[in-house]
């Protein structure tokens, strides 16, 4: 034990310590402990000044934040709000019920909607807006497997009819009818608006929407509101990283547009979340600590008045002394045992409870089923200035289900109520369906006219429409043509600059451009400087929201650090995930807010797809329109860096992400050409794909750009150099290369024509993995029609008259070239070279030589490839062995 506890263990003065207690007494009395409150922060305000450490608790008592007497009273009409939960509990259960009474299994979930009903169901009486003339709307981030719910409302709005909700997991069957499993804006466009079933990602995701709607404000975009980005998140999900890694930002930032409600059912899939613990104190003391308003919602108002009665505080030491395995086994096992195990700890507890029945006792409710203190909840989160919200709403997973599931270990998997379960639901919540229809479980509409739906569709018209509601397009801008990056499509003769730079370059065109340049959102890691766009800092500002309140450091300096809260730049410090969520608010801020912006994530490219790889998917998901720039990219390229940073395969785990578009360029004009064509296609076309572009810092001359050659560097292939009319018995080859490596490839062919007399065809291709998708739905075309005209791959016809075996040598690993292998014409040879392996630090000549990469091994490829033809001998490719100094015996880089 410190000294300090020690102090504070000991009374020195008792009676001066009563008389400061019931001075306190006497104010709580006579003006509330709100005016307690007050004094105690002045107190504590003057002993920390005197210079007290006072002891920190980041915790409250284990009640409602809100008093009852503080409470905003709810309008509407509670009765009717409670009969139409009963129906979308229903209707929920039903069709998660009836899914998995078909064959296949569809699976879905009952227990966690039917702890959050009450949650959902206020928000959407309530508070949450959709877009409309007069308001741009709330963006909420619901619970993915509470989906069900959801679609439940939707079906008594009739958006969704009966036979659609039969569709729910059959999205190939549903023909585009199907409802998703979970919330995709993929595969419902109209309607989700943001996935979040991966755990982690939505809260994670949802502090960047609210900050970014800020920057969107501040720099005059939008105009200010008060729109709100609600997310649900499960308390066992808190458990990821992603869910609580960013929270100090939405802190430090005064996300006062931001409000998570956190569904504690206190069980997560396996068992308890806390069971020797409490989460909602635990997540209490660490969204407080991050500058959260948090407010606790535990406890019904069946509680009010026990807690009144509570006057020496025994209850509420109950309370918190009570670990969560306790309260979810008192739901589980009903009010003689809670009684018992509960109350009964202290006769004064015990003896409070002595009027109520077993039933009554049950019936103590928990705040997050309580739709009174819902509504405090969320009329105070929404009123709160300068700080964001966290709700923390205690619940019961699988409220309702009864004996089938009702806090229950294995409630979360419970999807197959037998007709006891069913009949059992229908008595809770009173729908009316007779004994003999009962067992097929059928969903429950009372009709269009009836006065439940006629509720419901007035509270969504005062809030301006149905929710869930996605926008798929926005306005369009005019894309500029390619002319207009003459600065970076042509060569630069002698002088020898990097990709990156061509593309700082490009970025700093766009930002000219009139209309496109107020959209661009440049975004960084803490790496700026890294990729040369520290100009950036000066010429167009980096985003704080409250402006820059001290001189920085080079002030003096041409490009010093300006923060402005009109700032351009986003500079999200070190988090990859944080800055690639900011990117996808961005990148969906045409659906979400209704401006297309252009956002460009520049980072190194080893930090990009395989840390962030879910929030990847999502963005694909989620429809995003935006670039990806993996910097200083390749394996050995980058050089210095060694193993953790030096990049071999991020373009293969990009081109699994099927509406990215990746590219590999080698030369400043190709860049370009990509640039162009995603401005065209995300901007002008509005088509929902993104893009992936690795760029390199290794310097060096760049060509003009060949004249026609754009078409073709999209397609991801193009004759780079030909080798023109082929000699008499002059073996050729065909040489492929992407990135750095093709240079490498371009002095192979030199080397080749010099020593053997070789000639080859160079072609460059920024794209495998779109030569892939290219080459793969031209076979699947022609299976499926065999009578039709067949399609050609891009790379057959590329290659289709051209002599002699094909070498590929890129900076990726090996299958990142042999993407196009099935592509081949017929009889063809193929060989790839690749950095398969761990990288290493070393200088980019022993790296490539390491990982047989350099011009040496391409060439040697090549004589082999016509030795394997019969074209070569094997003396000759010895003597390539020998001219080229390739060691034999050394290990494949694969294992070393
Ligand atoms: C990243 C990730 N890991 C695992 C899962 C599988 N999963 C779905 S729901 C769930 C339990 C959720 O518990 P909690 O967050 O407490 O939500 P509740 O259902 O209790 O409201 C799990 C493990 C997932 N969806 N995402
Ligand atoms: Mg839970």
């Amino acid at each position: 034990m410190n000294i300090l506890n020690d102090i504070l263990d000991q009374d020195l003065d008792p009676t001066e310590t009563r008389e400061w207690t019931e001075a306190l007494d006497a104010v709580i009395n006579a003006d509330g402990p709100e005016r307690a409150h007050f004094l105690l922060e002045r107190l504590v305000d003057a002993t920390r000044r005197a210079g007290g450490h006072l002891p920190f608790a980041p915790t409250t008592e284990y009640i409602n934040t809100i008093p009852p007497h503080l409470e905003a009273k709810m309008p509407g009409d509670p009765t009717m709000e409670w009969r139409i939960r009963c129906l979308i509990r229903w209707n929920a259960m039903a069709m998660v019920v009836r899914a998995n009474r078909k064959p296949g299994e569809l699976g879905g979930h009952i227990a966690s909607f039917a702890s959050s009903a009450t949650l959902y169901d206020v928000g959407f009486n309530h508070f949450w807006r959709a877009p409309s003339e007069n308001h741009p709307g709330d963006l909420v981030f619901h619970q993915g497997h509470s989906s069900p719910g959801v679609y439940a409302r939707s079906f008594l709005e009739g958006r969704i009819g009966a036979e659609q909700m039969d569709l729910f997991r059959m999205e190939v069957a549903g023909k585009g009818r199907g409802l998703a499993s979970y919330p995709h804006p993929w595969l419902m466009p109209d309607y989700w608006q943001v996935p979040t079933v991966s755990m982690g990602l939505g809260p994670l995701q949802a502090i960047y929407q609210a900050h970014f709607m800020r920057y969107l404000e501040n720099r005059g975009l939008i105009p200010q509101s008060d729109r709100k980005v609600w997310c649900f998140l499960g308390d066992g999900e808190t458990d990821e990283p992603e869910s609580l890694g960013a929270i100090s930002l939405a802190g430090r930032e005064k996300l006062d547009n931001l409000i998570f409600v956190v569904n504690c059912n206190l069980q997560r899939l396996d068992g308890p979340v806390r069971g020797n613990g409490k989460i909602i104190q635990e997540l209490e003391g660490v969204f407080r600590g991050a500058g959260w308003n948090a407010i606790k919602v535990v406890w019904g108002s069946y509680w009010d008045p026990l807690l009144a009665r509570d006057t020496n505080g025994t209850l509420r030491k109950l309370m918190m002394e009570t670990v969560d395995g306790e309260y979810q086994a008192c739901k589980a096992f009903g009010g003689a045992y809670t009684r018992e195990h509960f109350f009964g700890k202290y006769p004064e507890t015990l003896e409070m409870v002595r009027n109520l029945s077993d039933d009554d006792i049950w019936r103590l409710n928990r705040g997050g089923h309580d739709p009174h203190k819902v509504y405090a909840a969320y009329h105070s989160a929404v009123h709160t200035k300068n700080m964001p919200t966290v709700i923390l709403a205690k619940t019961v997973k699988g409220y309702g289900m009864g004996a089938a599931g009702e806090s229950l270990n294995p409630t979360h998997q419970q999807k197959k109520l037998d007709n006891e379960a069913v009949r059992h639901f229908r008595d809770r919540f009173r729908i009316e369906i007779a004994d003999d229809k009962i067992d097929d479980v059928p969903y429950f509409h009372p009709g269009k006219d009836s006065p439940e739906v006629k509720y419901m569709l007035e509270r969504r018209a005062a809030l301006g429409g149905f929710l869930p509601q996605r926008r798929r397009k926005s306005a369009a801008f005019e894309a500029p043509a390619l002319a207009a990056f003459e600065q970076i499509t042509k060569g630069t003769g002698d002088r020898e600059i990097s990709t990156t730079m061509s593309f700082v370059r490009g970025i700093n065109l766009l930002l000219r451009d009139k209309a496109i340049g107020p959209h661009i959102v440049p975004i960084v890691a803490d790496e700026a400087r890294t990729f040369g766009m520290e100009g950036m800092f000066r010429q167009i500002g980096i985003y704080a929201p409250f402006g820059q309140k001290y001189r920085p450091q080079d002030a003096d300096q041409l490009m010093y650090y300006r923060e402005d809260q009109k700032g351009q730049v986003l500079q999200e410090g070190i988090s990859e995930p944080g800055a690639m969520s900011a990117w996808m608010a961005a990148a969906t801020s045409y659906s979400n807010s209704n401006v297309p912006m252009l956002p460009f994530y520049i980072y190194y490219s080893m930090f990009g797809f395989q840390r962030i790889g879910d929030l990847a998917w999502a963005a694909g998901d989620m429809r995003a329109r935006g670039f990806l720039v993996g910097g200083t990219a390749g394996r050995t390229t980058l050089n210095g860096e060694g193993l953790q940073h030096e990049d071999g395969h991020s373009h293969l785990l990009a081109g699994a992400i099927p509406n990215c578009r990746a590219y590999d360029p080698t030369f400043s004009f190709e860049v370009a050409i990509v640039m162009q064509d995603g401005v065209r296609r995300m901007l002008h076309e509005q088509e929902d794909c993104y893009y992936y572009i690795t760029v390199m810092n290794e310097n060096y001359a760049h060509p003009d750009m060949p004249k026609g050659c754009e078409a073709d560097v999209i397609k991801g292939m193009y004759l780079f150099k030909d080798a023109g009319k082929a000699k008499k018995n002059e073996p050729r080859v065909q040489l492929l290369g992407s990135g750095t490596i093709l240079r490498e490839v371009i002095a192979a062919a030199e080397l080749l024509e010099k020593e053997f007399g070789v000639s080859a065809d160079i072609w460059s291709c920024p794209s495998f993995s779109e030569l892939r998708k290219d080459g793969f739905d031209a076979e699947r075309w022609n299976r499926l029609h065999p009578e039709g005209q067949a399609r050609v791959a891009h790379v057959t016809a590329c290659l289709a008259d051209r002599a002699g075996p094909v070498i590929a040598a890129t900076d990726y690993v090996r299958e990142y070239a042999d993407q196009i292998r099935a592509f081949m014409p017929d009889g063809k040879k193929y060989t790839v070279l690749g950095t398969d392996g761990f990288g290493r630090s070393d200088t980019r000549e022993n790296l490539r030589r390491f990982f047989e990469v350099d011009r040496y091994y391409v060439a040697q490829a090549a004589i082999a490839a016509l030795a394997a033809e019969g074209k070569m001998s094997a003396k000759d490719v010895a003597r390539a062995i020998k001219t080229w100094k390739i060691e034999v015996e050394k290990p494949n880089p694969l294992n070393v």
